[in-house]
Order: C-alpha cells, then sequence, then structure tokens
C-alpha cells in the first residue's frame, strides 16, 4: 500500500468492541470508510492474538479494496504479519526506536501523546503522527484524564508532523475541537456505537472539510 499521502488524512476510524446491535466490525469499518473515514485502525485490547490477527487480515483486505491504510494498535507482529501500513503505540508500549527497527523505514507509527512534552519528544523520536488526547472524558480510555482543548491549542501552535484529536469527541463537539485547531479527527465510540455509520462519518467529513476551508 502506498504510503504517499497519507499525510493528508482527516478522519480516523478506530474499531472497538460496542457495535450497534446487529453490526460487526467489517460491516461497521466498511461503512465508515464509505462515509470518508480516510484511515482506520484496529484496536482491541483484550482480544486473543489469533482473533486478532483474523481480524487484521481482513482489515487488511477491505482498507487494501479502498486505498485506505490500516494501522494496528500495539500489536507490532501482528501488524507485521497482516501487512498493516503501520502500527500506533502509547506512551507505555514498546519504545518508538524499537517499533520503528522493527517495521522499518517505511510503516506508518503513530504515538498517543496526552500533553505537549509527550508530542515533542513523539516528533523527535520519528513519529510519524501523533494523536492528542483525550480532548474529552471517554468510556472508551477510561482513567485518563481529559486535557481539554487546551492541549489541541498547544498542539496546533507546535507540533509540526500530523496530528489527530482523539478522545470523547462527537458531531456535537467537534466544532469545538476544529475551533481550537484541529484539522483531523479521531471517533471511536462516535462511529462505532451509531445504528448509521456512514452517516457520521460523512456529517464529519462536512465539519472537517469546512474548517479547513476556512469556512
Ligand atoms: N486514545 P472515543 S482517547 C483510543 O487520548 C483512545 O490517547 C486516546 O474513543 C488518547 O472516540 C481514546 O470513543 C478513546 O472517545 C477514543
Amino acid at each position: 500500500m502506498e504510503k504517499r499521502n497519507w499525510r493528508d488524512f482527516k478522519l480516523y476510524a478506530i474499531t472497538a468492541a460496542n457495535y450497534h446491535p446487529g453490526r460487526d466490525l467489517l460491516e461497521v469499518m466498511e461503512q465508515a470508510i464509505l462515509g470518508g473515514a480516510d484511515i482506520v485502525q484496529l484496536r482491541a485490547k483484550d482480544a486473543p492474538k489469533e482473533a486478532l490477527l483474523r481480524d487484521a487480515r481482513a482489515l487488511r483486505e477491505l482498507t487494501a479494496r479502498y486505498g485506505v491504510p490500516l494501522i494496528v494498535n500495539d500489536h507490532i507482529d501482528v501488524a507485521l504479519a497482516a501487512g498493516a501500513d503501520g502500527a500506533h503505540i502509547g506512551q507505555d508500549d514498546l519504545p518508538l526506536a524499537e517499533a520503528r527497527r522493527i517495521l522499518g523505514p517505511d510503516a506508518i507509527i503513530g504515538i498517543s501523546t496526552h500533553n505537549l512534552a509527550q508530542a515533542l519528544a513523539a516528533e523527535r523520536g520519528g513519529a510519524d503522527y501523533i494523536g492528542v488526547g483525550p480532548v474529552y472524558p471517554t468510556g472508551t480510555k477510561p482513567g485518563r484524564a481529559a486535557v481539554t482543548t487546551a492541549y489541541v491549542r498547544e498542539a496546533a501552535a507546535n507540533v509540526s508532523i500530523p496530528w489527530v484529536a482523539i478522545g470523547g469527541i462527537t458531531l456535537a463537539n467537534a466544532g469545538e475541537v476544529l475551533a481550537a485547531g484541529a484539522t483531523r479527527i479521531c471517533a471511536v465510540s462516535a462511529i462505532v456505537g451509531s445504528e448509521r455509520p456512514a452517516e457520521v462519518c460523512r456529517a464529519f467529513r462536512a465539519k472537517l472539510d469546512a474548517a479547513r476551508a476556512g469556512g
């Protein structure tokens, strides 16, 4: 998969287990892509490795069909085995330099950051993009304090690699996140928990496109 142009992504969709009743991973992610999600991450914190690999391979096939990059959360071995485009790591996961050594120079490596010092360290360390969050309290990542739009403003002023606002973002508060300077948004529950993921993504995209156009 071409790494070129992946940096232009605007709407990052991440998998979760809480799909709307009757929906499943592939169906929801395909709907998300059709609605305008332009990067996808497989995130399943407690899944057995075998199930994770199966999902990663299925998502690889899906995302490749649409030319959308696939990132695997935490599990670098699964990212490699499934032929994903990269991996997303947290502050307590394998260090960035090790992840890079294993995945190679062309892999997309993202890191979660929760303050500007972490963001600048990730940038210096060669991360391809960072997550900035959680902007709002969220049950998807319990136990982590919201960084508020204050950190979004700091990221907008100081971070030069691609960065994506994440955490508790919904259609109702996306405008506030964009007004704080975000140009990329990531959502989990707002997309996967919706009965109509494509429509939700289309609405996020409309807000993102309007913000970038200065509207
Ligand atoms: N990472 P939702 S917040 C996976 O701040 C994740 O690093 C975060 O899920 C971070 O859109 C988060 O459902 C959860 O709030 C995002």
